[in-house]
């Protein structure tokens, strides 16, 4: 288990409001820096299962530990319910509509385009002081090589989605033609844990961790899984019994009946995927998703390596850490497997924050809020001089200091050119372009299972949440589904 900073005695301090200031100058001056630090833990297609126990049985107990010194946002959610368009928004403060970065697959930092004169929350934090350091999966998208070295001090080591495995019983079909891929299931695994990326990766970033730095820092840890391949080393898969691992509790035959024609095209949007992961082959669905749960608790573990290494140094108590993951993920929810659509299991992700001296820790934010609130947060918490564009999300600091806060905004999840949702506590409101809608109510419906849309009586809903719907949207830069 990894230690538990006891953070009660700063969070009741802060909660005498006027002494936070005094507190947060006592903790700078303490650590012999002007500025807090920043640790960035970005993770890959993990959904609520384990994050806010939507699955029974998943084990995450050092992120479980990390959030009861931290406030976690309930009702988080990605701009875009895919890698590259999802940490293009978080990295730049902009929406996909605005940038148009809507799809994996298009180059949106190297090409002419709003991003490529935006400047990222990376170079924003380096342009006031700090020295950037990063690994592992990070934009996703690749930058011009001037742009690489604008955001980091260091040249970022990625590491990539392996290891694979050779049986051809776990490879899926790619959508759209391309070769297939693999999901992965490694229940044997027997090479060394360095094998993998991220655990290399946290190595590294405890290394940076156990260093003197004279400027404030971002450190970026960029983790590949839970994100296929299901590759995980073999105590994982051993933590769970094959045999009890249960099908989803949001999947129900026949949910497509009352869902427009473009929401069924989002759901067989990648082709077979579905079919050959589970639909016609429980077992097959059921390694998936004991797969799923092992690499939830991998990733939970690397995770917990840098957290823990955090907590174990003299930056403890003066780093904010940030926790999110770029994406939400299907499992067999709404007859999809994998991401890339605008229903809940897509666009809810795991996000927390702990500001030392801030955060009440272990409490959560019901505010829908969305990762693109992520760079103005750390504008505002850290009094950075701002970019000289817009940023497009809101600061979360009055969550922050209380979750209670008033927020008028809904939190907007967008895929491609036109394909529009909104959520706010109670109500998933989508829009497709043909101008079919959906809406959900989460109070009495939390797996999207009845479509209200038609249902007359929901218009003043309908109509609050559409007030959100972009002016325009931005010419697609390109990419695939996928
Ligand atoms: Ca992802
Ligand atoms: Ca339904």
């Amino acid at each position: 288990m990894p230690s538990r900073r006891d953070f009660l005695k700063t969070s009741s301090l802060a909660s005498a409001s006027a002494l936070l200031p005094n507190l947060l100058s006592a903790i700078h001056h303490a650590s012999g820096t002007n500025r807090m630090n920043v640790l960035m833990i970005i993770t890959d297609d993990m959904n609520d299962y384990g994050f806010y126990k939507g699955y029974p049985g998943i084990q995450m107990p050092y992120l479980d530990a990390f959030r009861e010194s931290a406030l976690t946002f309930r009702h988080g959610y990605c701009a875009s319910p895919v890698c590259g368009p999802s940490r293009a928004a978080v990295f730049s403060g902009l929406y996909p509509h605005t940038t148009g970065a809507y799809l994996n697959g298009s180059d949106p930092w190297r090409e002419e385009s709003i991003l490529s004169k935006t400047e990222t929350l990376p170079e924003c934090l380096r342009r006031n002081g700090y020295y950037a350091y990063g690994n592992g999966k990070l934009f996703h998208a690749k930058l011009t090589e001037g742009r690489i070295e604008n955001n980091f001090d260091n040249q970022p080591h990625g590491g990539g989605f392996g290891p694979f495995h050779p049986e051809e019983d776990f490879l899926i079909p790619a959508g759209q033609g391309g070769a297939p891929r693999f999901w992965g299931y490694t229940p044997d695994y027997d090479g060394p844990d360095d094998d993998f990326p991220d655990v290399r990766n946290a190595k590294d970033s405890i290394q940076f961790l156990q260093q003197s730095h004279e400027k404030p820092f971002f450190l970026a840890y960029g983790q590949w899984r839970p994100h296929t391949p299901f590759t995980a080393p073999k105590r994982f898969f051993d933590l769970y019994d094959f045999d009890d691992i249960p099908l989803p509790p949001g999947y129900l035959k026949n949910d497509l009946e009352d869902i427009p024609p473009t929401g069924i095209h989002l759901s067989k949007i990648w082709g077979p995927r579905w079919d050959h992961t589970g639909a016609s082959d429980e077992e097959k669905w059921r390694k998936t998703l004991h797969g799923f749960a092992a690499n939830h608790t991998f990733a939970d573990w690397t995770a917990g390596m840098v957290l823990e290494a955090l907590d174990n140094s003299p930056y403890a108590d003066n780093t904010i850490v940030v926790y999110w993951s770029d994406n939400g993920y299907h499992m067999g929810e709404k007859d999809h497997f994998e991401k890339a659509t605008v229903w809940e299991k897509s666009a809810l992700t795991p996000f927390a924050i702990r500001v030392p001296g801030m955060t009440p820790g272990g409490t959560t934010c019901i505010r829908p809020v969305n990762t693109i609130d992520i760079y103005p947060t750390l504008v505002d918490l850290l009094n950075l001089k701002p970019p000289a564009h817009d940023l497009e999300g809101l600061s979360l600091k009055p969550l922050l200091q209380d979750p209670a806060s008033p927020w008028a905004r809904p939190a907007i999840t967008t895929y491609g050119e036109g394909i529009f949702s909104a959520r706010d506590e109670q109500f998933r409101y989508i829009r497709y372009p043909d101008g079919k809608e959906e809406l959900y109510d989460h109070q009495v419906d939390p797996h999207e299972w009845k479509n209200l849309a038609i249902d007359p009586i929901y218009q003043p809903v309908k109509n609050r949440l559409a007030l959100w719907l972009p002016e325009s949207w931005a010419p697609s830069l390109g990419g695939r589904n996928g």
